[in-house]
């Protein structure tokens, strides 16, 4: 999964893809380099992040999904209902809500209706105060716990049970040694029978990790490992910034596995 942030404050590529011509020539790029879908997102959930509003959030996707509508197959990262529900109209298959359903009442039905494909993904609090000092007793079972409700919920709701993945929300409210405990257990959560989506590119456990202690991102290098040690624990779906280079290493992983 490719990520186009059209966004001017996203954590890693602030600006780069905020005007529409630039996500556009991303995405095709990405899907060129071999990504299976392509992440359209308005509105940025760094920590420490506010929201923007319907409006503006739908002035920047729009575009971008009119144009790639029947060349390059989308993804849309929002927690809002009605540019879920526009994004549906043009095209897109999965709806990427970081709330897990939890943030517009709405979501759900938009998802069921359109026989669209749902990602639900952990998140302690939000992007506001996420990072205030999050704790857990046992963070694997604790959001496989959660996930497990979010996913009863939307089946509940309409939604296909085999059209939706689940993502443990890789530095959404969680410590470095969270993040990476979380990686080195998702055999929990891809015992929870569907398909396992992990965003790790570029984020800051990676700097951390590396000796950094106020590292805003990660370095490619460190994203690629951790990719690639996420999909030797179970992980199917990958959400990546530089697509050539993780096609490259998750496809040398592979053929090791095979
Ligand atoms: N991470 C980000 C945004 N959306 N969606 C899922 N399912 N999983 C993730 O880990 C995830 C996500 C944050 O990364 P990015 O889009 O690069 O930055 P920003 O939110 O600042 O736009």
């Amino acid at each position: 999964m490719g990520i186009v942030n059209v966004t001017p404050d996203s954590f890693s590529d602030a600006g780069v893809n905020f005007a529409s011509a630039d996500a556009i020539a991303s995405a095709r790029r990405m899907y060129r380099e071999g990504a299976a879908i392509v992440d359209v997102g308005g509105e940025s959930t760094r920590p420490g992040s506010g929201g923007v509003p319907l409006d503006e959030e739908l002035r920047r996707v729009v575009p971008v999904l009119e144009a790639l509508q029947r060349d390059v197959p989308v993804s849309i990262d929002t927690a809002k209902s009605e540019v879920a529900r526009r994004a549906l109209d043009l095209g897109a298959e999965l709806v990427n809500d970081v709330t897990a359903l939890r943030a517009d009442p709405e979501l759900v039905e938009v998802v069921a209706e359109g026989h669209a494909y749902l990602c639900l993904m952990h998140m302690r609090g939000e992007p506001r105060t996420m990072q205030v000092n999050p704790t857990y007793d046992d963070v694997a079972s604790e959001v496989a716990a959660f996930l497990e409700e979010r996913l009863r919920f939307a089946v509940d709701h309409g939604v296909a049970e085999d059209r939706i993945c689940l993502d443990p929300g890789i530095g959404f409210g969680k410590t470095v040694e969270h993040n990476f405990e979380l990686l080195g257990r998702l055999d929990v959560l891809v015992a929870l029978g569907r398909p396992v989506l992990v965003g790790v590119s570029r984020k800051s456990s990676l700097g951390r990790i590396l000796g950094d202690a106020d590292a805003k991102t990660g370095p490619l290098s460190a994203s690629l490992a951790a990719a690639v040690a996420a999909y030797e624990r179970g992980a199917t779906i990958l959400r990546v910034h530089d697509v050539k280079e993780h096609v490259e290493a998750l496809a040398v992983a592979a053929a090791v596995s095979r």
